[in-house]
């Protein structure tokens, strides 16, 4: 095993209040509290905002070290924040900046990205690796520095490199400013982090992959919630994370999907929930006794204790769609303890899960939510400039000659977007080469609006049609989407069968999207636009397509810069499953992408 070093992020936020409400039950860390003057730095100056104080937290560098855990009965060093797992929740309010120092004392390349977060006129802190920047080095160290104004909710935080999300995680947590939530204040707010965890080192099960082109063949050997596998695995009961509740009050659940490859079902006995936001967007108020949640997206849901005093089983389970893809998965189930205040030990009360493959169940909950139409937020545009038809799913590709032990007569897995595995730079991040108008050699600006050929996209029985080979076969590129700013981008998101059809949660950087539709088979324009929801539609930025089908989604490129969309399902990363939207400076000194900060780091 490895020896991991640890990450440390230094949290700092400015011209805000340091987290206050005792009904949060979160406690911030430890820290010295100091004021500093921020130095003549960064791009403030260029964009005109003022430089002021900042108020700064520091976690005590004392806890810099690596980080020993001990999971499933076996202990693990692995790659984490502040020696947590998951890593330090940051609470801040509408309209702060963050300024977070990430030092990088692990051995590995990394960076952090801000998910949710709009970047707006901060795109060089967006995160992902060689698309916003060069990686932070070992030894290295970088700023993000960023803004949340126009954004409440649920976001989350993690690595943006390779599989060191797995562990490099955490909730970031963003409260209203001058008003109050859109519905009843809550007695406690209580982040629930669901992840996935292995017996093994998450790198390593990368490369493994990666040499044998054959997609990742180690499934995870547990979920956890809040880094915590719970009583059903049978080894090691103790490791249960456990939910103190009194009786008679309104918890808010902010829920996150951390896990690497797998959607997830949520339940607690004894419960229902009434959901009222997704991905950091108000929803209407929804009524379910099950949450279903991809990799990426966050759900917050408001539950009352109102059930007999007793202690309840959270659970936390995979939705598998792949309906003719792997056979294998990870069919554990995690769990943890709600408890009343006066409960007995009698044994916690276990919800009933829905099947591992029940797609109307999560088809129910992801089309049913709306969007809380609220003054001062934006309204979904009623028509769209630039029109996108988008294949998504699994198809083969030739091996690379770094991939030694790849089948070269059968190839590798891949994954595409119209038919576009997307290769990422290794010279220069993507948006350096924009910012500096050298980017001929980076990317290519030729991303297709349309598959090469229109076909039975989900009939599983076509993948073996001789005539689709060029289909099944992708070709991998760095192909970007150009678009003018503040154009409305609309994308007809449609699953493919050739290997396997499968829910991909698309997650795109630097946007909120309205979800206008959802179906199953392929999409037809005409039936299709008369259920376009133009009145109440959920945002989102992260969309599970269904499994043998389709989604429509509508942006407005206001924000310029260099954002990616890609599978949050880890694994398909690698593959190719992205691409990416180079989004063009408009005219006003607000609309045109600031320089690099002055630490970015080099490549
Ligand atoms: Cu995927």
């Amino acid at each position: 095993m490895a020896a991991r070093g640890q990450m440390m992020a230094r949290l700092a936020r400015r011209d805000s209040d340091r987290p206050r409400d005792a009904a949060t039950g979160h406690v911030t860390p430890r820290a010295a509290r100091r004021r500093r003057e921020i130095g003549k730095k960064g791009d403030a100056g260029r964009s005109g905002k003022k430089e002021g104080l900042e108020r700064e937290w520091l976690t005590s560098p004392e806890k810099v070290r690596n980080l020993t855990v001990s999971r499933l009965c076996e202990r693990r060093v692995i790659t984490a924040v502040n020696g947590k797992l998951p890593g330090p929740t940051i609470w801040v309010r509408e309209g702060d900046t963050l300024l977070v120092h990430v030092v990088n004392l692990s051995p590995y390349d990394i960076t952090i990205h801000w998910h949710g977060v709009l970047q707006k006129q901060s795109g060089w802190a967006d995160g992902p690796n060689m698309i916003t920047q060069c990686p932070i080095r070992p030894g290295g160290s970088y700023t993000y520095r960023f803004n949340v104004s126009g954004q409440e909710g649920t976001l989350w935080w993690h690595a943006h490199t390779s599989f060191l999300r797995a562990t490099v995680h955490g909730a970031l947590i963003i409260r209203p400013r001058n008003h109050s939530f859109p519905f009843r204040q809550p007695h406690r707010q209580v982040p629930i982090l669901l992840g996935e965890w292995w017996n093994a080192d998450v790198g390593d099960l990368e490369k493994q992959a990666f040499l044998t082109g054959g997609g990742i063949v180690n499934i995870s050997n547990a979920f956890t919630i809040n880094g915590k596998p719970g009583h059903l695995y049978t080894r090691c009961k103790n490791h249960t994370y456990k939910l103190e509740v009194v009786a008679g009050k309104t918890y808010l659940l902010r829920i996150i999907n951390s896990a690497v490859n797998s959607e997830l079902f949520f339940k607690i006995a004894g419960h229902a929930f009434t959901v009222v936001a997704v991905d950091a967007s108000y929803t209407k108020p929804y009524d379910t006794d099950v949450v279903v949640i991809a990799p990426g997206q966050t759900v917050d849901a408001l539950m009352v204790t109102d059930a007999p005093s007793a202690r309840y089983y959270m659970a936390s389970q995979p939705y598998f769609s792949s309906l003719n893809g792997p056979p294998s998965f990870d069919s554990t189930t995690a769990t943890a303890i709600v408890r009343y205040a006066d409960a007995d030990d009698a044994p916690p009360e276990m919800p009933r899960m829905p099947a591992f493959n029940d797609t109307p169940t999560a088809h129910r909950f992801y089309t049913n939510l709306t969007g809380l139409r609220r003054p001062g937020t934006p309204t979904v545009p009623l028509e769209a400039e630039e029109h996108m038809f988008v294949t998504v799913g699994l198809g083969v590709l030739a091996c690379e000659p770094t991939q030694v032990v790849c089948n070269r007569s059968r190839g590798t897995l891949g994954a595409s977007m119209n038919n576009v595995s997307f290769r990422f730079p290794t010279s220069m991040s993507l948006l350096e080469a924009h910012f500096s108008g050298f980017h001929e050699a980076e990317y290519q600006p030729d991303f297709p609006d349309h598959p090469p050929a229109m076909f039975d996209f989900t009939n599983n029985s076509l993948n073996t049609d001789p005539r689709l080979a060029p289909l099944l076969h992708t070709q991998r590129g760095t192909k970007v989407k150009k678009v003018k700013y503040n154009a409305t981008v609309e994308m007809v998101l449609q699953n493919t069968a050739f290997v396997g059809t499968e829910n991909h949660p698309l997650h795109l950087h630097g946007f909120n999207f309205f979800v206008l539709a959802q179906g199953f088979g392929n999409y037809n324009a005409t039936t299709a636009r008369s259920r376009y929801n133009l009145v109440d539609p959920q945002v989102r930025n992260t969309i599970g397509v269904p499994a043998g089908g389709w989604a429509v989604i509508r942006f407005v490129a206001n924000n310029p810069g260099v954002w990616i969309m890609h599978c949050h399902l880890e694994q398909h990363v690698p593959l190719g499953l992205a691409t990416v939207f180079v989004v063009e400076d408009g005219t006003t000194p607000d609309s045109i992408l600031p320089p690099p900060p002055p630490d970015f780091p080099a490549c």
